[in-house]
């Protein structure tokens, strides 16, 4: 059976996580559940981050010990994967003694290969992002380039990779693989900079002790990035799955820390002998009116209060259509609302109602056997197949939010073709009762191949059409791109609304 896996950050435990963060945790898991689909045999790793000396001096200004302060976040992440339907199989923390061990043992592997050295680190460091900076690269207020608060000055004794011994091997590889990094616009950015010249990066502190510890060397917690990002192989290392599922086929990430994922992560995966990720996707943001979501902008969608009031599924379906996947996009809850009205309550809504409603009025909830047709009823058949097979095309691309516009265009075609079979006239024709069997055995198809087809973006409405439908809830790819798998005979059930409207006070 072919593999697949695909991970996501892990994520700090800072702060709340809001709507940009699910974002990025339910475009991961369309793309497993699609895998898992289309017949692969799937892991999908997500996690939290949970080092560092943001983390401590929060925790203390809270009296509490990191861990008990992480703990509670930690569970909230947990259960708001639960609540976006979220499939991961497995969860890291980086405070878990599994991961520890790992990241020891890596440091320790490219120590003794002369790539980990001591010396002496001056420099600048910005303690909300965890990042080191030369002053060449701070933004014009002498603040971090990336969140734009002040740096500290540092120095002190430390361990340092020699990421400068890589920049040739990295580029080359980036060029003999234009999939490495993805879109080209990131990838063209990570050239440059790699081209400018990379320096070593300083890979330990010891002004605090929130971290894991250098291996002999206890005075010294590894840099919070380092310890991060090994996190993609902790649960495979040391057992069959390593074999199975490394190297990584996506590391899904934004774009403003595609740098770690792209310079820092393979040259330390080069330096340890192992071989790079396949894929490093970067993708944007969410925005609200062109502002990255954050806490301290005071701009931020928390999810739990949205999955309450809508939903996750719809809120799924509108992330996953509305952004195209590398690009920003916008959240606004207008928007959100008019595609929960429009797609899911009227377009798939009134199809699922419409013809199970049909179906139980006039056969009594039993489909009968299909007939060749018109030529009406065979191009609408084929368009079912067409749909399928170009959305297994757009998916395999990671063209998320062009399958989701594909499957809503074959909805609304659904719908026409009843407006243009008007099954409520041919029920009142005896003579043309068989046409009416194929109308609606059609309609009951193309509403089980589309149950298929949704399920990676919203996997509980796809469960619900399947039950109204009384087809069962296994599902493969290969029967969406199959025509009249349901068996002549079959009974529905009875119509239940999917998604209410949601009215809107002018
Ligand atoms: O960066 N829209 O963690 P993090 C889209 N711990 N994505 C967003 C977003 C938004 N408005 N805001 C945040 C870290 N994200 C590290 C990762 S991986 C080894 C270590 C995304 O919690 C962001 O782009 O700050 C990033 O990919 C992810 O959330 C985690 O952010």
């Amino acid at each position: 059976m072919e593999t697949f896996y695909i991970t996501t950050p892990i994520y700090y435990p800072s702060a709340k996580l809001h709507i940009g963060h699910a974002y990025c945790t339910t475009i991961a898991d369309a793309i497993a559940r699609f895998k898992r689909l289309a017949g692969y045999e799937v892991f999908f790793l997500t996690g939290s981050d949970e080092h560092g000396q943001k983390i401590q001096r929060t925790a203390q200004a809270q009296g509490k010990t990191p861990l008990e302060y992480v703990d509670p976040i930690v569970d909230g992440f947990k259960e708001l994967w639960k609540l976006f339907h979220i499939s991961n199989d497995d969860f890291i923390r980086t405070s878990e003694p599994r991961h520890e061990a790992v990241v020891q043992e890596i440091f320790k592997r490219i120590r003794d290969s002369g790539d980990i050295y001591k010396g002496e680190y001056t420099g600048l460091y910005c303690t909300p992002c965890e990042s080191y900076w030369t002053e060449l690269q701070l933004d014009e207020h002498g603040c971090c380039p990336d969140c734009h608060r002040p740096v500290e000055k540092v120095s002190e004794e430390a361990y340092f990779f020699r990421l400068s011994k890589y920049a040739d091997a990295l580029l080359k590889h980036i060029e003999e693989h234009p999939e490495f990094i993805v879109p080209t616009s990131r990838r063209n950015e990570m050239i440059s900079f790699i081209k400018r010249g990379l320096e070593d990066l300083c890979i330990s502190r010891t002004s605090f002790d929130w971290g894991i510890p250098v291996p002999d060397d206890r005075r010294h917690v590894i840099y919070v990035w380092f310890d991060a990002v090994i996190n993609y192989i902790t649960p495979l290392i040391h057992n069959p799955d390593m074999e199975k599922f490394w190297p990584a086929d996506i590391h899904l990430v934004g774009k403003e820390i595609v740098r770690f994922h792209t310079i820092i992560w393979p040259a330390m995966l080069m330096a340890a002998g192992m071989p790079l990720p396949k894929q490093i996707y970067g993708h944007g943001w969410l925005v609200t009116d062109g502002d990255k979501m954050s806490k301290s902008k005071g701009n931020v969608v928390d999810p739990v209060a949205l999955v309450e009031e809508f939903g996750a599924d719809a809120i799924r379906y509108f992330l996953l259509r509305e952004i195209t996947l590398g690009l920003d996009g916008n959240f606004s809850r207008d928007a959100l609302i008019q595609r929960i009205n429009a797609d899911l309550a009227n377009d798939l809504g009134n199809l699922l109602h419409r013809t199970l409603n049909m179906i139980g009025k006039f056969q009594q909830k039993i489909l009968l056997p299909p007939t060749e047709g018109t030529d009406l009823d065979k191009a609408f058949r084929a368009e079912a197949i067409d749909t399928a097979r170009e959305y297994r095309r757009l998916m395999e691309a990671i063209q998320l939010s062009d399958a989701v516009k594909l499957v809503w265009k074959f909805i609304g075609r659904a719908n026409k073709y009843i407006d243009e079979t008007m099954p409520w006239k041919l029920a009142k024709d005896a003579a043309q009762r068989s046409e009416l069997a194929n109308v609606l055995y059609n309609l009951a198809e193309s509403l089980r191949i589309v149950s298929v087809l949704i399920a990676p973006f919203m996997p509980s409405t796809a469960q619900r059409i399947r039950e109204q439908l009384k087809v069962p809830q296994e599902l493969r790819l290969d029967d969406a791109e199959t025509f009249g798998l349901l068996a002549a005979n079959h009974e529905v059930g009875k119509p239940e609304q999917l998604f209410p409207r949601i009215l809107v006070e002018k």
